[in-house]
């Protein structure tokens, strides 16, 4: 499996047509669109409703920016997993997710999300 993100620091080596190629092939069109190393779109509502952010990185404080316990879906762009946290600073019980659109999330897990980072 080729991998986004390192196509990205590795641009500068590769032709644009091997990085359009590879990005076209493994998603579809909408994601990748807005795949430009890997992201992940939090919403507050089930189906991509509502209010929402978009984290590069991660973020070990939901509260920061007014989203603590309030996450019901979530799409993930690029080809890393993310990790999603019950408390702030990464602790807590946590799930794993890979790149994809998740309409609604688990009970335990949906609006208790504080904290999130990008694997890898
Ligand atoms: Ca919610
Ligand atoms: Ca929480």
């Amino acid at each position: 499996m080729s991998n986004i993100n390192n196509y990205g620091v590795d641009m500068n080596k590769k032709t644009l047509t091997e990085l359009s190629f590879s990005a076209v092939k493994e998603l579809n069109d909408e994601v990748a669109g807005t795949c430009s190393g890997g992201r992940v779109n939090i919403y507050e509502g089930i189906n991509f409703q509502g209010r929402g952010i978009t984290f590069s990185r991660g973020d070990g404080n939901l509260v920061n920016n007014n989203f603590n316990n309030v996450t019901s879906s979530i799409i993930i762009t690029g080809n890393e997993r993310w990790r999603f946290y019950k408390n702030a600073n990464f602790r807590g019980p946590f799930i794993t997710l890979g790149p994809g659109r998740y309409r609604t999330l688990a009970r335990g897990v949906n609006n208790s999300i504080s904290s999130l980072r990008r694997l890898s």
